[in-house]
């Protein structure tokens, strides 16, 4: 056994995503170094990992050279190296342009292609071996998303030991939706390999289990799916959070609070700033959120000298057609509204196409007094419950779409259904007349929800219910090995 390969096969917890948790930094002088990316699911998964000798396998973030596994703070980290072709049909193809449309409601159309699919699977096939290297006898693998759902059959077929669970991140749809995808069967299958599968609304785990009683024809019962080898599996839900600590403190700095004046001030000032902050993507809903906000000017409602919208759009996905096509019209779209109701000095929108640090991010949360957020659908959205960990003083209004995840948790916000532009106007216009004691009243309550759920919260509970999966596992190995 070479040097490499005893290092891998003993962590007792293996996490596998798309992505490693750190970035490769070239430094000034050539060399390369590693940094931590930021993120919840990375803060959160870290301190459990150093805890039970882990090991996170993942893309390193470019399709060049093969990279060893190495360590990093007390967790192995194992790169699994994408030609650029597969990138394209693996990442940008299959994952981003056929699951991702599909699996939010169709908002724009998804492209079915063979020849992604077989990357798609033979990508998938590359994780699920190196986690069946890196992992111990009976350690707990967690497979997160969309990119990966045929890894937990894949691994199980090789080692037959392991506690398996995967996350997914995005939203799972109805049967009437998911039945167009021609694969439909072997993803179902994939993600049967797993002991428990979580989503992050009931909703979506219910349309699992159906799909798995009508499209594989497997017994089910409530949240329990029975397989005919007598291994059962459970779908369940796990509604994501954030670090709510972390992003408290972040807000309460005197640097992000600086900033946060900073910024009104280069506003101008005006009675009340709204803002959006998504990655540029189709489902977010930014166009018409940002129509609904220039009505309220052309109205009367108010002036661009009461209002500005900030709208953060993060650069997401580049390369692949339907994300180009969004972005030209939401620059059309600024412009128009811009050119007809600016002033000199006053946009009526101000709009980044940018991504910042944290620390900006918390001081936008904190300098805005209304959060716009309208996906037609999204998994949980996260940035919903960023905003409201920073309002330290229990101010500030959020308007979020029904149709994010966050909505079935953040009851208090004003609900909003973004297909329904006036209903949404008038919302919008609610939050901007709202008075403080409504507004701390209903933030109040916003708050200790997140607080009580954080992200630590969230993982401890898939991993606990993971670790409590197949009770008989031991014995059923051994009359496997008989038999
Ligand atoms: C997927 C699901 C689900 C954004 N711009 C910047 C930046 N961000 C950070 C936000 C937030 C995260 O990225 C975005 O998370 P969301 O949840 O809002 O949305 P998706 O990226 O679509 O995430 C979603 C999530 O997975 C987790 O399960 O909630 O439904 O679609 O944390 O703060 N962070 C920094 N600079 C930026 O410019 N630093």
């Amino acid at each position: 056994m070479s040097r490499s390969s005893r290092r891998r096969s003993t962590a007792d917890l293996v996490v596998v995503a798309n992505r490693l948790p750190v970035d490769r930094v070239v430094r000034a002088d050539g060399t390369t170094e590693w940094r931590r990316s930021p993120g919840g699911l990375v803060s959160a998964l870290v301190p459990v990992m150093q805890q039970n000798r882990g090991a996170w396998i993942g893309w390193p973030g470019d399709t060049g050279d093969t990279i060893e596994p190495f360590e990093d703070d007390g967790i192995t980290l194992v790169p699994i190296s994408v030609t650029p072709r597969e990138y394209e049909e693996f990442y940008e193809g299959f994952s981003n342009a056929t699951l991702w449309p599909l699996y939010h409601d169709v908002v724009a159309k998804p492209e079915f292609h063979r020849e992604w699919w077989d990357a798609y699977e033979r990508v998938n096939r590359r994780f699920a071996e190196a986690a069946a290297a890196a992992a111990a006898r009976d350690a707990m693998v967690w497979v997160q998303d969309y990119q990966l759902q045929l890894v937990p059959t894949m691994l199980r077929e090789l080692r037959p030991d392991l506690r398996i669970g995967f996350f997914l991140h995005i939203p799972f749809p109805p049967a009437e939706l998911f039945q167009q995808l021609p694969w439909r069967r072997q993803i179902l299958e994939g993600l049967l390999g797993a002991d428990l599968v979580g989503f992050q609304l009931p909703g979506a785990a219910q349309n699992f289990v159906r799909l798995v009683r009508q499209r594989v024809g497997h017994k089910t019962h409530r949240d329990t799916v029975y397989l005919p080898d007598g291994r059962t599996v459970t779908a369940k839900a796990f509604p994501i959070s954030i670090d709510f600590a972390g992003f408290e403190e972040l807000a309460r700095s005197p640097s992000v609070q600086a900033r946060a004046a900073q910024i009104r001030n280069d506003l101008g000032n005006p009675r009340k700033i709204f803002l959006g902050i998504d990655r540029l993507d189709y489902t977010k809903g930014i166009y018409v959120r940002l129509r609904a906000f220039s009505e309220l000017v052309t109205d009367g409602n108010f002036t661009v000298e009461d209002a500005v919208f900030v709208q953060v759009a993060t650069p997401s996905r580049e390369r692949v057609d339907q994300y180009r096509i969004l972005r030209d019209d939401i620059d059309r779209l600024v412009g128009r509204i811009n050119g007809d109701l600016g002033r000199i000095g006053r946009p009526a929108i101000s709009y980044l196409h940018s991504s910042f640090p944290r620390q900006e991010m918390a001081a936008l949360y904190t300098a805005a007094d209304i959060m716009v957020i309208t996906p037609f659908r999204d998994g949980m959205n996260l940035v919903a419950k960023e905003y409201v960990a920073c309002r330290l003083e229990n101010d500030g209004a959020l308007v979020l779409s029904e149709f994010a995840g966050a909505a079935e948790e953040l009851r208090q916000a004003y609900l909003v259904n973004p297909y329904d532009i006036n209903g949404m106007k008038a919302h919008m216009l609610e939050a901007y007349h709202a008075e403080d004691r409504d507004l701390a009243r209903r933030m109040k309550a916003m708050r200790k929800t997140v607080a009580d759920n954080d992200v630590a919260h969230w993982a401890t509970a898939f991993l606990d219910d993971l670790s409590a999966t197949r009770p008989n596992h031991e014995k059923r190995l051994r009359q496997a090995r008989r038999t």
